[in-house]
């Protein structure tokens, strides 16, 4: 059977079609899906952010490979029921009301994914009663917005205000080029990250404490 080295070896390179290969080969020996996933598809993305965020790899870099993991995921998932899939939380995801851009959104809610969390993408344009909705349907623990422009940044604190008139419990983080820590601590979030693989770390540490 080809090795979980090999596997993570995969991912970190972006090679899907390689890695459907030997997540295949693995289900047909007899792996446990639970290993080929934490030791071989999440492995490979353990490095990958990282690397990532010191710029030893690029976004597209980046991009095919959590490509890649999630198609080696979506091979071993039929295979387990949803109390096996780990979990570290769930994150309700969105670009915020009036904004389109998605590309670091998206690059945040695969490392996220990687990362072991549950994911819940909404999208782009979302408004903040969209999110409120997400977050007592999903039982989220974490909000997640993104604003690329200066513009909709404003969307982000109305999406908080609405959280707290609410009374949900639920930590919001934000990020985007425009979005700064000040901003964050302004509007009252509960964290802010640069890039998505501090996303990732933020999100642990929220949850761990
Ligand atoms: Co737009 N755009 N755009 N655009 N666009 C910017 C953002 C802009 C800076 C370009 C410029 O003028 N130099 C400018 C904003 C100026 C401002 O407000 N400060 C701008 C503008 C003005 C506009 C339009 C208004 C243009 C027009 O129509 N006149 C328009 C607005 C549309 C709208 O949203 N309503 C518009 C449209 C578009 C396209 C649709 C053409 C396209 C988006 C396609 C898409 O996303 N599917 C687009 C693009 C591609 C860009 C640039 C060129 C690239 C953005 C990007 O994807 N970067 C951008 C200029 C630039 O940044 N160089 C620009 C790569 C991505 C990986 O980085 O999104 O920053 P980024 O994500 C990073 C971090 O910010 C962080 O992690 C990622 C990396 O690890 N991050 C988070 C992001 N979200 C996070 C959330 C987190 C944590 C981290 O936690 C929740």
């Amino acid at each position: 059977m080809v090795s979980f080295e090999s596997l993570a070896q995969s991912v970190i390179a972006g090679r899907e079609a390689q890695v459907k290969e030997q997540v295949q080969e693995m289900i047909n020996a007899g792996a446990d899906p639970l290993d080929v996933i934490n030791q071989g598809l999440i492995a490979g993305m353990n490095i990958v952010g990282p690397r990532f965020k010191a710029g030893d790899m690029f976004v597209p870099e980046v991009l095919m490979s959590a490509k890649a993991m999630s198609a080696g995921i979506a091979l071993v998932k039929p295979l387990m029921t949803d109390k096996e899939l780990p979990s570290m939380g769930t994150i309700v995801l969105g670009t915020v009301k009036g904004d389109l851009h998605d590309i670091g959104k998206n690059l945040v809610g695969m490392l996220l994914e990687s990362g072991g969390f549950r994911v819940v993408n909404l999208g782009i344009d979302i408004a903040p009663e969209a999110f409120v909705l997400a977050v007592k349907e999903y039982k989220a623990d974490i909000v997640a917005m993104s604003a690329l422009l200066t513009t909709t940044m404003l969307g982000m604190k109305d999406t908080i205000e609405l959280i707290k008139e609410e009374g949900l419990n639920v930590k919001c983080i934000i990020g985007g080029a425009p979005v700064s820590k000040d901003y964050a601590d302004k509007i009252g979030a509960d964290g802010f990250a640069p890039d998505a693989a501090s996303a990732v770390d933020l999100c642990k540490q929220l949850l761990s404490a």
